[in-house]
C-alpha cells in the first residue's frame, strides 16, 4: 500500500521526487484500507458513541428501554395458506370477486408502514420488523394484507435509515409467504414527490411485484384518473398482483355548503376506477376526514355504484374512526386499514385489537386471538419506545382536523419541520395558515405530494410574517418555494376544477408555459440498457438492477447511500438501540452481521480528544483488542 501510494503520486509520476520526498508528503503513509464488515460495523458505533446518530436530535440518557419479550412466540409451527396463496389459486380477477363476495369483515394491518411513517416520522427500522415478522405470518394467517412498503417508506430507508428498501421487501417476503403484502404508489409520482417517466414507474411496479408487492394501491394526489390509470395498466401488464384504484377523500360530503367534494364527485371517480380496470376500490382518508355518517352514505353508495371490492383508509387523527368503521362495516365495506394496538390511534390508523373486539359477536365479525394481537401489540409497545425521538407529540385527539385536514402521514412531520425552521411556537398560526391556503388554493386535495406544497407554502408565508391576502395583492414581490412554482406549473397533474387563474399567473413568470396535460408527457423515457450500464460503471458491476431503480427515483439520496455503505457496511443489522444510541462503556452486544455469522463487540472506553479533534474508541471484537479512531465533531 505504501509502495503503491508513491508510485501513484503526482510528484513521482512527474519524476520530481527527491530524496526528502517520503519525510516532505505524509499522505503517504494515508492507506485506502478495504475495510472488513466488523472493522466498518465498529467505524458507524464509534461515530455515534462520540457524536451521536445525526438523526437523533435530542438524547434523554435517563430513558429506559427494555428488551422485547419474543418468549411467547412460537416459530416452529408452520404457515397457514393466507390470502397470498388464495390470490395464487385464484388470480386478480376472481380474487377480486371473492372478496367481494366474503361476509365476514377484512383486515388490513398497517403496522409496518402507514403506522410509523404517521407516528414515528417513519424511522421504523427493517430490523424491528424483521424480529416479529415470522411470528406475525404464522400467527394471523386470516388477514387480508399487510402493508409494509411504499409511501414514504422507501425514501427514508436510503436517506435516514441507510438501509435497502429492496431488501426489506423481499425479507418480508421470505418471513411472511402466506399473506398478501401492500404497499402504497403515488401514481405517476411513484415513492418519490415530483412525476417520473411512464417507463421508469413500469419497470418499478413489475419489481416491487418481483420483490414481493402483490398489493398495489395506486393514488394521485389530485384525485387524477390520467395519473392512474397508466399505472393500474402497469399492474395488470406486468403483474400478478392486485391494482387497488384509489380514490383519496376530503371535505365533507355532508356538508351542503362544500360543493367540490361531493357524494357524486366520489362515485364518478369509483365508476373511472372501475372501468380503468381496478381490482379493488381504495377510499383513502389520509386525514381522517370521513365522520361515521358520511361512511354510511359514501360505503353505501359507492357499493351500489360499483362491482369490485372496496377498501377503506383512514388515519384516527379526530379520535373518532372506529365508529367510522362501525358504520362503513355496517354499510358493506370489504376490507379496514387498521395497526396493532401499540402503533394506532391519533395521526396512524384505528386500532386492529379492539376493532376485532368491536365486532365480536356481530355477524360480519372475523375471528382473531385477542391474545396473540396482544402479544404482539406488547412487542411493538417496546420497540416503539426506542424510537421516542421520533414522536409527534401529539397528546390527544383533536377535533382540528376537520380545519386544517392535514394528512397524518403529513402531520409528524410538519411540526418538527416548523421546530427546525424556529417556528416551533408558531404552530397554532402553521395549522390556520396551512388551510387558508389550502383555501387560495382553491380548496386541493391534500395528500403527498399536494399536501407538502401546501405545506411548504404555509411554513414560507408564516417564517415570512405574510397572510394569503398579501399573496394576491403583492405577489409579484414574492418568490415561491420551489414546490409551489412546479405545483402551478402542472407539475403534479391537474386539480379538481383547474387552476385559480389569478394565483397561477402570480406564481408563474410564464403562466402559458404551465402544463394543461400529463407532466411525464414531457419527460424523456429512460434508456435502461445505456444507463443501466452507466450506473454499474459508476457503482460497480455487482449493482442489482433494483439498485439502479432506486437510483433513478433519488439519485442524490441513494449517492449518499452508497457513501455510508462504502464507510459503515450494512447497518441495518445493527440493534437498534445501538444504531440509535450507541454503546454503554462495558456493554457488550452480539451483532448478526449475516445469515449464521455474528460478531461480539464489548465497548471498553474512549480516549480524550487529541490535538488532532480525534478520539480513540477501544473495543474486544471477538475477544481482540481493536480499536477505532473518530473524529470528534462537537
Ligand atoms: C467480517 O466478516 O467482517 C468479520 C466477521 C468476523 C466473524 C467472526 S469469525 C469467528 C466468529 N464466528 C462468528 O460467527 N463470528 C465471529
Ligand atoms: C404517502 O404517500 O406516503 C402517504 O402516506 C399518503 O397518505
Ligand atoms: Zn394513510
Amino acid at each position: 500500500q505504501f509502495l503503491q501510494n508513491i508510485i501513484n503520486h503526482p510528484t513521482f509520476i512527474a519524476g520530481d521526487a527527491t530524496v526528502d520526498f517520503v519525510k516532505t508528503h505524509p499522505e503517504l503513509f494515508v492507506f485506502k484500507q478495504r475495510k472488513d464488515r466488523a472493522t466498518k460495523m465498529l467505524t458507524f458505533l464509534s461515530d455515534v458513541i462520540v457524536n451521536g446518530n445525526p438523526d437523533v436530535k435530542k438524547v434523554n440518557p435517563d430513558k429506559v428501554l427494555r428488551k422485547p419479550d419474543l418468549q411467547g412466540f412460537d416459530l416452529s409451527k408452520p404457515y397457514q395458506k393466507g390470502t397470498k396463496d388464495l390470490l395464487t389459486e385464484l388470480g386478480p380477477e376472481a380474487f377480486s370477486k371473492w372478496l367481494r363476495a366474503e361476509k365476514q369483515i377484512h383486515y388490513t394491518d398497517t403496522t409496518f408502514r402507514d403506522a410509523h411513517q404517521s407516528l414515528l416520522a417513519t424511522r421504523m427500522r427493517t430490523f424491528d420488523m424483521l424480529k416479529i415478522a415470522e411470528a406475525y405470518g404464522k400467527d394471523h394467517p386470516q388477514i387480508f394484507s399487510m402493508e409494509v412498503w411504499g409511501g414514504a417508506t422507501f425514501d427514508v430507508c436510503l436517506r435516514f435509515l441507510h438501509e435497502d428498501p429492496w431488501d426489506r421487501l423481499a425479507e418480508l417476503r421470505k418471513a411472511i409467504p402466506n399473506i398478501l403484502l401492500q404497499m402504497l404508489l403515488r401514481g405517476s409520482n411513484g415513492v418519490g414527490y415530483k412525476a417520473y417517466p411512464d417507463n421508469l414507474i413500469e419497470s418499478f411496479v413489475e419489481k416491487s411485484w418481483e420483490t414481493g408487492v402483490d398489493v398495489f394501491r395506486i393514488f394521485d394526489s389530485l384525485n387524477w384518473m390520467k395519473s392512474m390509470e397508466p399505472c393500474i395498466n402497469y399492474v395488470r401488464k406486468r403483474t400478478q398482483g392486485l391494482a387497488e384504484g384509489t380514490i383519496c377523500y376530503t371535505g365533507d360530503i355532508l356538508n351542503p355548503k362544500k360543493t367540490k367534494y361531493t357524494l357524486d364527485y366520489y362515485l364518478q371517480l369509483a365508476k373511472q376506477l372501475e372501468s380503468a380496470g381496478a381490482h379493488i376500490l381504495a377510499v383513502k382518508d389520509m386525514a381522517g376526514l370521513l365522520k361515521p355518517y358520511a361512511a354510511t352514505e359514501l360505503v353505501t353508495a359507492l357499493r351500489d355504484t360499483v362491482s369490485i371490492p372496496i377498501h377503506l383508509h383512514t388515519h384516527d387523527t379526530s379520535s373518532i374512526q372506529a365508529a367510522t368503521y362501525l358504520k362503513a362495516i355496517e354499510a358493506g365495506v370489504d376490507v379496514v386499514d387498521v395497526a396493532l394496538g401499540a402503533l394506532s390511534g391519533l395521526t396512524s390508523q384505528p386500532n386492529f385489537n379492539s376493532v376485532v373486539e368491536m365486532m365480536r359477536f356481530q355477524e360480519r365479525h372475523r375471528e382473531f386471538d385477542q391474545a396473540s394481537l396482544n402479544r404482539h401489540s406488547n412487542y411493538w409497545e417496546t420497540i416503539r419506545e426506542y424510537y421516542y425521538p421520533f414522536e409527534s407529540g401529539l397528546k390527544a385527539g383533536t377535533a382540528e382536523v376537520y380545519r386544517h385536514e392535514i394528512p397524518g402521514g403529513q402531520y409528524s412531520n410538519l411540526r418538527p419541520q416548523a421546530n427546525a425552521l424556529g417556528l416551533g411556537d408558531k404552530w397554532e398560526l402553521i395549522k390556520q395558515t396551512y388551510a387558508e391556503v389550502n383555501q387560495l388554493f382553491g380548496d386541493v386535495v391534500k395528500v403527498t405530494p399536494s399536501s407538502k406544497v401546501v405545506g411548504d407554502m404555509a411554513l414560507y408565508l408564516v417564517s415570512n410574517g405574510l397572510s394569503t391576502v398579501d399573496v394576491l395583492e403583492r405577489g409579484d414581490q414574492i418568490s415561491f418555494p420551489a414546490s409551489v412554482q412546479s405545483f402551478f406549473k402542472g407539475e403534479l397533474g391537474q386539480p379538481a376544477g383547474g387552476f385559480p387563474k389569478k394565483l397561477q399567473s402570480i406564481v408563474l413568470k410564464n403562466p402559458d408555459e404551465a402544463f394543461t396535460d400529463r407532466p411525464n408527457a414531457h419527460l424523456e423515457p429512460v434508456d435502461f440498457e445505456k444507463e443501466f450500464a452507466a450506473f454499474r460503471d459508476k457503482y460497480g458491476k455487482e449493482k442489482r438492477f433494483v439498485d439502479f431503480l432506486s437510483f433513478q427515483l433519488y439519485p442524490k439520496v441513494y449517492d449518499d447511500y452508497v457513501k455510508h455503505l462504502e464507510l459503515y457496511g450494512d447497518v441495518s443489522k445493527i440493534p437498534t438501540r445501538l444504531f440509535f444510541y450507541g454503546l454503554q462503556p462495558g456493554e457488550e452486544a452480539i451483532i448478526d452481521i449475516a445469515r449464521g455469522k455474528s460478531i461480539v463487540i464489548k465497548y471498553q472506553s474512549l480516549s480524550h480528544v487529541n490535538e488532532d479533534g480525534m478520539r480513540t474508541v477501544f473495543y474486544k471484537l471477538n475477544g481482540q483488542t481493536r480499536n477505532i479512531d473518530v473524529r470528534d465533531r462537537s
